[in-house]
């Protein structure tokens, strides 16, 4: 059965992002639970910036799950990626993510790499680059085995980095590494701008799939732009997904209207 969720970010440097609910955790987790999400997927500014006891207890309480953790704020924050050409930021960058999947791994959830995946300096070795990525996505696909939930890579599109942009290099990639327990993350935004055909790449890379994240060609919440969202449906129902369609989205209009949007095309599309 797919499941839904919905972002909440709690950092306040990344303000202008596509995240639905802002900054008060309890406020938008009854939100979500009243709107009858399954799950919440958060952005902190660090592992320890939410107390684990406390969220267990909320989200029981809200009979909500966690879907997933971003990392986003190493880079935004602390500057840190798997690639930077020092040796010493990418130790750091690999604590950061460590200790985010531990502290998802109380709530099954995995983290999410995105823009801490970096990119090919100015004047920098592609192949090179690409070592160092794949060194530290094994070394973290493996600290998530031993805690037993995946670790998720996220392809992003050209403008965001100069990596890997389409689900078919980010599925090569990942059976490259000497681990099997790093996932692709499937953005509808990013693969709108990227793939020739949306439902063709879903169901060619369908097994490496692990997370998708729900947003419209304009990144504004699914039914609020042009993707052709039944197609995207019937993709998945193809490779029998399971997982989490969590609304990364701009809170456009406001995010009252765009968690409403985003339930409601859940519902009307992909609820099965
Ligand atoms: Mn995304």
């Amino acid at each position: 059965m797919i499941k839904s969720a919905v972002t909440i970010a709690l950092v306040p440097q990344i303000k202008t992002g596509p995240w639905i609910y802002w900054e008060n955790l309890e406020a938008s987790v009854t939100k979500a639970a009243q709107l009858g999400f399954d799950a919440i997927e958060f952005f902190t500014a660090s592992a320890d910036a939410v107390d684990s006891t406390a969220l267990t207890q909320l989200l029981e309480r809200s009979n909500l799950n966690l879907a997933a953790v971003g990392t986003g704020a190493g880079k935004v924050i602390q500057g840190l990626t798997l690639t930077d050409p020092n040796p010493e930021i990418r130790k750091q960058a690999v604590a950061f993510i460590s200790d985010m999947i531990l502290f998802g791994a109380k709530f099954k959830a995995p983290a999410i790499i995105g823009s801490m995946q970096g990119n090919v300096a100015p004047g920098g070795d592609r192949s090179q680059t690409l070592e160092w990525l794949a060194e530290g996505l094994t070394s973290l696909g493996k600290i998530a085995e031993s805690n037993e939930v995946n670790l998720i890579y996220e392809p992003l599109n050209r403008y965001e980095t100069n990596l890997i942009n389409n689900l078919n290099d980010g599925t090569e990639f990942l059976n490259s590494l000497k681990t099997r327990n790093v996932k692709l993350l499937a953005d509808l935004f990013h693969m709108n701008i990227e793939e020739s055909s949306l439902p063709e790449s879903i169901r060619k890379n369908g097994v490496a799939i692990g997370h998708i994240h729900l947003a419209d060609s304009n990144r504004h919440p699914m039914g609020f732009g042009h993707t052709a969202v039944l197609e995207i449906a019937a993709a998945l129902k193809d490779i029998n997904y399971e997982g989490y369609l969590s609304a990364e989205a701009f809170p456009w209009p406001n995010p009252d209207e765009a968690a409403q949007q985003t339930i409601k095309a859940f519902n009307q599309f992909f609820k099965n």
